[in-house]
């Protein structure tokens, strides 16, 4: 007999902090180039220096998120402000073997890494004599696993503070309204412990996710692995970890994100001007790395936008995936949320098409929404609210 049909599954909560405010951490061991990466990344200038541990205290800074939607509606509007979505992105200092057990810069970075939503997790895969390498030598796959293995480590350590206090009262005190959540943090455990894996890579159901949010995981945050190669190598596409890189997290982290690239290239691109700039990528066919790390940072954060466009300004508001309208017009005004009447919906790639929104409208592709739909990504949004009389935004 088929099995019956069920009704469409309540979409998953999201692991991790709610809100719009996320940032992605970058991580690696010392002297790798984080700091390099995230000046040439958020046109920064935080200290990069050939020694380990240059980098103590964590630099933030934010960055852009290029996105070709935006620019076309700031052509065609030609407004007077125009603010495109940010990536929050924090350069943390180096993780050595041991840190978990306080070695290198040991406790501080934990504050630091559990304070991001995502993690850009930076290997080496360059050879320079001359900048040190705090292993000895290069070898970008026994770095990855230091780094993971640290990064677990300091989740047992805190999960079996948890598990301690849980267990008083739940095996001992017999409390049962606990007991799911005490459950819940034993499969953590065994995960971390026994099975050596990081949270992320297992699968939890919504209770579990409830759970799980309480406690922020380190090794539930979503991960990006970025290879920093020579700049000869980024070239010619080629260098020979890469391919045993990529062997690794297929093994270790299934579907995780790998993007190559040079630090040394990007900080070239960085010092030329626009015009140089452009020639060297026409004539060469290299591109920069560094859009594609910026959109997928900000999609790992569980991030995405709308726009607002108009001639007074074309904006680019952040919310979370599965936001519904009201909430979206709460971002951009409390009242907006409150008086929530209806929103009027554009796909970006209608109006584009069409080229304006009477044409939109003329081929019923301009859509109202009530309070139940779900925002899409690029969605151009005209939100209808009521405060007493009606007024529009
Ligand atoms: N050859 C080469 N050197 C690089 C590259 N990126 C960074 N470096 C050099 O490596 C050294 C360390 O760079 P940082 O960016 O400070 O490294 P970090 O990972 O932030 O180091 P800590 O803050 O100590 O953890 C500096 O001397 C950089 O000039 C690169 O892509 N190629
Ligand atoms: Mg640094």
């Amino acid at each position: 007999m088929p099995p019956k049909k069920a009704a469409a599954p309540e979409p998953r909560p999201l692991i991790g902090r709610v809100g719009t405010n996320l940032k992605v951490g970058i991580v690696g061991l010392p002297n790798v180039g984080k700091s390099t990466f995230f000046n040439v990344l958020t046109k920064s200038s935080a200290q990069a220096e050939n020694f380990p541990f240059c980098t103590i205290d964590p630099n933030e800074s934010r960055v852009p998120v290029p996105d070709e939607r935006f620019e076309f509606l700031c052509q065609f509007h030609k407004p007077v402000s125009k603010v495109p979505a940010f990536l929050n992105v924090t350069d943390i200092a180096g993780l050595v073997k041991g840190a978990a057990e306080g070695q290198g810069l040991g406790n501080a970075f934990l504050s630091h890494i559990k304070a991001c939503d995502a993690l850009f997790h930076l290997t080496r895969a360059f050879e320079d004599d001359d900048v040190t390498h705090v292993e000895g030598d290069v070898n970008p796959v026994r770095d990855l696993e230091i780094i993971l293995d640290e990064l677990r480590l300091k989740d047992i350590e805190y999960i079996e503070a948890v598990y301690d206090k849980l267990f008083k009262l739940v095996e001992r005190g017999g409390d049962k309204k606990l007991k799911p959540e005490f459950d819940c943090v034993c499969k953590v455990r065994t995960l971390l412990q026994e099975e050596k894996k990081h949270v992320r890579f297992a699968e939890w159901d919504s209770k579990e996710i409830e759970v799980l949010n309480k406690h922020l995981l380190i090794t539930s945050k979503p991960m990006i692995y970025l290879v920093n190669l020579s700049e000869k190598d980024y070239i010619r596409r080629k260098n020979k970890w890469l391919v045993k890189i990529k062997e690794w997290i297929d093994a270790n982290d299934p579907g995780a994100i790998l993007i190559p690239f040079s630090g040394a290239l990007e900080l070239r691109l960085a010092d030329m001007e626009p015009e140089a700039k452009a020639q060297y990528i026409k004539d060469s066919g290299i591109s920069s790395a560094l859009d594609k790390i910026i959109v997928q940072g900000y999609k790992a954060l569980t991030l995405m936008y709308f726009f607002t466009a108009g001639p007074d300004e074309c904006k680019a508001w952040t919310i979370q995936k599965g936001t519904k309208a009201p909430q979206a017009a709460g971002k951009i005004h409390t009242d907006f949320e409150k008086g929530f009447v209806m929103a009027e919906v554009m796909k970006f790639d209608d109006f584009k098409e069409e080229g304006s929104e009477a044409a939109c409208k003329a081929v019923g592709k301009y859509h109202q929404r009530g309070r139940n739909y779900i925002v899409e990504d690029g969605d151009i949004i005209f939100f209808k609210f009521n405060t007493g009389g009606l007024k529009k935004k």
